[in-house]
């Protein structure tokens, strides 16, 4: 693997998915690769599961781990070609990029959505120019438009818990107060067409995603109906794409509750975390035994595992 931004760069999801539940099981087979390679991961915004569960999965390889907060800590990135650097711009991505893959064998990036202008999102501008100007590979620590470490993780935590070989996969949209990206979403669709689950994406109208996304995924616009004989519920809330950014709803009667979840066949309810409780998801649901939240985010570490593991060896 040469670089992990999308599923693009996955040649057989089930068969990654695979290695990484065999990894799982003996997590220090290969301590001895990533010796001596240094992972230097880079965030333009907050985290918890997945800088940490990053930073494990490297240190698993026997890398060393470099972090920087680049927002708070770094000096203000240029991205534009030929740019006239008056403004707020200190250093141009250029060099930044050429000189951190100096320091470092790998290199993650977190950069999200900024939810203004939906052409800037979907170009993808920070990922994309440190994939063009840094010398090492890049991976993706959640991008503007997707967050293929988290749909990883899902897939993996799919395939452990499901009972059947076709489980139905639904994708609700939640409400929530604040404006949050398509990437999740977005990833998840991605990534689970690229399985034998029969995935439905929930929504109410306005929220459609990208059509190339969901191209051959059915919507329901009904989540009661969505929900009948579901294997897996997978909550996310995500701002509108055709109103970019906007908040269309904050329709309470979309939160998963307890009642929900008896419409479905027992299904395990998932989250990428963090998550608002009583907002997105009743604590009642959350607190279930068919909530799988914490194994799920426990599959990141063997998410990023595999993919480190796939760059450092170059297969
Ligand atoms: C982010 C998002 O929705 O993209 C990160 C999720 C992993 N969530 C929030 O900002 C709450
Ligand atoms: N799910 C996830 O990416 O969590 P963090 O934002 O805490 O990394």
């Amino acid at each position: 693997m040469k670089k992990y931004t999308s599923i693009k760069d996955v040649i057989s999801l089930p068969i990654l998915v695979e290695e990484a539940i065999a990894l799982k099981k003996n997590p220090f087979a290969f301590e001895q690769l990533g010796k001596r390679k240094v992972l230097g991961m880079l965030f333009f915004n907050p985290s918890l599961r997945t800088r940490l569960s990053t930073q494990k999965a490297a240190l698993n390889l026997g890398m060393d781990v470099i972090v920087m907060n680049i927002s708070n800590d770094g000096w203000v990135l240029e991205f534009e070609d030929g740019a006239v650097m008056e403004n707020n711009g200190a250093e141009h991505v250029k060099e930044a990029a050429q000189v951190i893959s100096q320091y470092c064998d790998v290199l993650a990036i977190r950069a999200f959505a900024e939810l203004k202008n939906r052409e800037e999102d979907y170009a993808e501008k920070v990922i994309s120019s440190f994939v063009k100007f840094a010398t090492v590979p890049v991976i993706s620590l959640e991008s503007a438009t997707g967050h293929p470490l988290q749909a990883l993780a899902d897939a993996i935590t799919i395939k452990e818990f499901q009972q059947k070989e076709r489980p139905k996969v639904v994708l609700s949209w939640a409400p929530h107060p604040r404006a949050l990206p398509q990437a999740v979403a977005n990833s998840f669709v991605e990534f689970i067409k690229n399985t034998y689950a029969e995935l439905v994406v929930t929504h109410p109208k306005g929220y459609e995603l990208n059509n190339e996304i969901m191209e051959g995924v059915p919507v329901e616009y009904d989540q009661n109906k969505a929900f009948a004989d579901a294997d897996f519920i997978y909550a996310k809330n995500w701002s509108s794409y055709t109103e970019y950014g906007k908040i269309l709803s904050t329709d309470k009667n979309w939160i998963i509750t307890n009642a929900k979840m008896q419409l479905t066949n027992s299904a395990k309810f998932m989250h990428c975390l963090p998550v608002r409780r009583n907002v997105v998801v009743a604590d009642e649901v959350l607190d279930s035994e068919n909530s799988i939240v914490i194994p799920q985010a426990n599959n990141r570490t063997y998410a990023a595992q595999i993919v480190l593991k796939k760059i450092l060896e170059n297969a």
